[in-house]
């Protein structure tokens, strides 16, 4: 990148929208200019992105591949504007030409190629790798339908489809000269060849051909630029095919199907399977076309294919890219005609798998039927993956046979992707401390048992550069007035705030930009929600995915307990509380959508109910996102993370709050645990069963709610309240739930999820909160140390231990 020129950059502009849309700027749609300063923006970092390729392969460097069937990255400008360190020119340009730069960053769509914390993560990780210097790329799918926008329609959410593509996408380059073909399906016939040795070939299968299209990941300031790699289906040019037969006509319509269907869509599902046949050609289809284009990529600059591992490393995130494994290996087999040992042991040295759940509806697991017909030949590779572990089981362990039964790939009918990523990764990694305990104590025991070393952690992380540095621009320059801008690519510089904690002026402003931001996000409901919101009131925000285990009926629950005690007593001690809620349910499921429900109903009864004096205020807000994210974390002063106890693997909003200065009121979940143990436990709200409890009552087949709700009033009050008609006129809206914490369903226990269990205990630390919240000075030392102590979470401690530990890379030199 040279040095901004203004001149350059408008005129820029004005071509583009020329080229594109035939017309003057002046006559420009917001869209049109949006676009013009997008494509304007890709072409100030192009040779940055050319340059730094050519570096990588001069100098040689290890690359990581970050396998990923979600990249949640969100919008782009925003995020390479100040990564270009362009912010306040780029702001003035467009000043100048009557626009302002917000506006213009509202007409992008985000790029929504993820669920929620896993996706997200996989975008926060390529930022600090870019940041870091680290050669990488991240794989992926280009969905056409990212996660589907959610509408609030008389309190129920609808789905409405994310067609984020309708207007092009500026930041992607389309690179057909690296397409390659996927084959599905057909059968194996071996042959021997004239050097007695067997092969295998694919047979009358389907194929597709995969298509990459590349989006620059630039780094803060370094001039590094990375890419995303997404790869979309096209169908084979039926016109090479030798006759036109019936057979090869009806093959031909297949396979554009398959092509047209491939990439269609990103399935909706956080934390819980779908077994679907086409999920799993997704899987096979992006990981096949990223492994073979890595493989090619090596054998250009390298002549040695055992050496792999020196050069190349792939990290699964979570078992969806696992075919990954007998991929490689079927690469090494079939096309460069390796020994089995021998391609085992590069495979097995080039793969890294992170675990990001314990809960054992996302366990991934596969029909064998299934996927020995979609991919015959990675199937028999499994089978002997299989089969030779099962050997070494048995070596090891010759009087355990329950050890096969626990750890074997294939077993029940069904393929087990976790057992078969430990087996074929060198590492293992949880995403926090207490997860990663969690695995090796419980859920993978067995397997930690035989390859101790294999496991390690790698505590989540976030980008300080969206969540704080964009996000949250008054905040981030105060901060840089204080304690200058190391702190934006060095997030440990944030404890040099600790001594004005105690300086009464410095917390004075700490609070009144917290005031601002909340004054920024009450304009932002008022224009959504059409309600107004008191900025003086306490912001208590819960936004993440909608899953039982992250209890947002708890939460719900108590608001209604609140509620009861207001209208019982109208003259009590209260603070004005706005509690806000976002949340997307996966769309086949029930209960998250009864609770997205019950969440709008409270909230028609309790907003509009004037005797409580505005005191308690609801908001759902419709379609959370990464973009409007940026503005809810920077407003809050609560952060829920109220998961059950064990659940959570490690969160990473808790992070975010926590970088923005609000307080956490959460369990002892996840990497909660840790970030207790930065900001000290006196500066977080805890509560509820702690871990081990849980797992306790598991095993015994859970507890008796029922008692709980006859021995306490006000419980059973809200619990009753579900079906009563309070919050519906149809008294079974609410059943399902009134149930899920009473009776359970299909041998399920009740109250699953401890929600009555840590009621009271709730209840309790919220009323801390408030008093809390009542000592101006102490809230606002609390919140000045939650930002000074969040160094820890930067996702660029994270790369640079996934570097240290597992990837061992090399920073490049430009
Ligand atoms: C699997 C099969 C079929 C369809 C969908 C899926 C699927 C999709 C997404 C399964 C799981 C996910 C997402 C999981 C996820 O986001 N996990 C979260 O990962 C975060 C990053 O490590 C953690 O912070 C969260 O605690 C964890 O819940």
């Amino acid at each position: 990148m040279q040095e901004f020129d203004k001149k350059e950059f408008i005129k820029n502009v004005e071509e583009y929208i020329g080229v594109f849309f035939r017309r003057p700027i002046e006559d420009a749609t917001k869209q049109q200019v949006y676009q013009g300063v997008a494509y304007t923006v890709k072409n100030m970092i192009i040779d940055d992105w050319l340059e730094t390729h050519k570096a990588y392969e001069e100098q040689d460097l290890k690359t990581v591949y970050y396998l990923s069937m979600e990249f949640l990255v969100g919008r782009a400008l925003g995020n390479m504007i100040t990564n270009l360190k362009a912010d306040s020119s780029i702001r003035e340009v467009l000043e100048e030409l009557g626009y302002d730069l917000e506006n213009i960053e509202d007409e992008e769509p985000d790029a929504a190629l993820g669920n929620g914390g896993l996706g997200r993560l996989a975008a926060c990780f390529l930022d600090s790798l870019s940041t870091l210097g680290y050669p990488a790329y991240g794989c992926g799918i280009r969905y056409k339908y990212g996660m589907f926008e959610q509408r609030i329609e008389n309190g129920y959410q609808v789905e409405v489809p994310d067609n984020w593509l309708k207007n092009g996408n500026p930041f992607e380059i389309k690179r057909s000269e690296y397409a390659t073909t996927i084959k599905f399906g057909g059968y194996v016939r071996m042959i021997r060849d004239e050097f007695g040795n067997d092969r295998f070939i694919q047979e009358d299968y389907q194929s597709v051909r995969a298509i990459p299209y590349d989006m620059p990941i630039l780094g803060y300031g370094n001039h590094v630029v990375n890419t995303l790699r997404i790869w979309d289906a096209e169908a084979i040019d039926t016109f090479n095919l030798d006759s036109f037969d019936k057979g090869e006509y009806q093959k031909a319509v297949e396979q554009q199907n398959l092509a047209r269907t491939i990439c269609e869509v990103l399935y909706p599902n956080d934390n819980h399977i779908a077994g679907k046949e086409l999920r799993l050609k997704q899987q096979y289809f992006f990981v096949s076309a990223s492994i073979q284009r890595a493989v090619a990529k090596y054998m250009e600059a390298h002549e040695d294919i055992h050496k792999l591992y020196e050069k190349v490393v792939f990290q699964l995130n979570d078992t969806h890219p696992t075919v990954t494994v007998p991929e490689l290996m079927r690469i090494l087999l079939d096309d460069y005609y390796l020994g089995w040992e021998e391609a085992w042991e590069i495979t097995s040295k080039t793969c890294a798998y992170t675990n990001h759940t314990i809960m054992s509806e996302a366990l991934e697991k596969w029909p064998i039927d299934l996927f020995k017909k979609l991919l015959p030949r990675i199937y028999q590779i499994v089978e002997e993956i299989n089969r030779r572990f099962i050997m070494q089981i048995l070596s090891e362990y010759p009087s355990e046979a329950k050890k096969i039964e626990k750890m074997a790939i294939l077993y029940d009918g069904q393929v087990r992707m976790a057992n078969l990523a430990i087996v074929g990764s060198f590492s293992v990694n949880g995403v926090a401390k207490l997860h990663t305990e969690i695995l090796m104590k419980q859920e993978l025991k067995d397997f930690y048992e035989m390859f101790p070393w294999k496991f390690n952690n790698k505590t989540n992380g976030i980008t300080q550069r969206r969540f704080l540095l964009h996000g949250n621009p008054l905040l981030a320059s105060w901060i840089t007035g204080k304690i200058g801008d190391g702190w934006i690519t060095d997030l440990s510089q944030m404890e040099k705030l600790l001594p004005y904690i105690e300086d009464e002026q410095s917390r004075k402003e700490f609070m009144e930009i917290k005031y601002k931001n909340k004054v920024r996000l009450a304009a932002y409901i008022k224009e959504k929600n059409g309600i107004i919101v008191n900025p003086d009131s306490i912001f208590d925000v819960q936004v993440k995915r909608l899953h039982e285990y992250k209890r947002q009926l708890l939460n719900i629950l108590h608001v209604m307990y609140l509620y009861n005690q207001l209208k019982s007593n109208p003259e009590m001690e209260f603070y004005p509380r706005t509690f806000i809620f976002g949340a997307k349910a996966s769309a086949g499921y029930e209960r998250a959508k009864a609770i997205i429900k019950l969440i709008n109903s409270v909230a028609e009864v309790v907003n509009n109910d004037e005797t409580i004096q505005d005191k308690i205020k609801i908001i759902f807000i419709e379609n959370y996102r990464v973009s409007n994210a940026e503005i809810i974390f920077a407003a809050a002063d609560v952060s829920e993370q109220i998961s059950t106890a064990s659940k959570e693997a490690s969160g990473t909003g808790n992070m975010k709050f926590m970088l923005n200065g609000a307080l956490t009121l959460g369990t002892l979940d996840g990497a909660n645990v840790e970030i207790v143990e930065e900001a000290g436990a006196e500066n977080v709200f805890l509560f509820g069963l702690h871990s081990d409890e849980v797992i306790e009552y598991e095993q015994h087949g859970g507890y008796s709610p029922r008692e709980l709700y006859n021995s306490d009033k006000d419980m059973k009050r809200v619990v009753d309240q579900l079906v009563d008609g309070t919050y519906s006129t149809d008294k079974s809206l609410f059943a399902t739930l009134y149930d899920s914490l009473l009776a359970g369903r299909g041998g399920e226990p009740a109250d699953r999820y401890f929600i009555l269990k840590d009621f009271k205990s709730y209840l309790e630390a919220q009323k801390e909160v408030e008093k809390a919240y009542l000592k101006k000075e102490s809230w606002a030392r609390a919140a000045m140390r939650n930002t000074a102590k969040c160094g820890k979470f930067s996702s660029d401690r994270t790369i640079e231990e996934y570097v240290r530990d597992i990837w061992h890379l090399n920073k490049v030199h430009l």
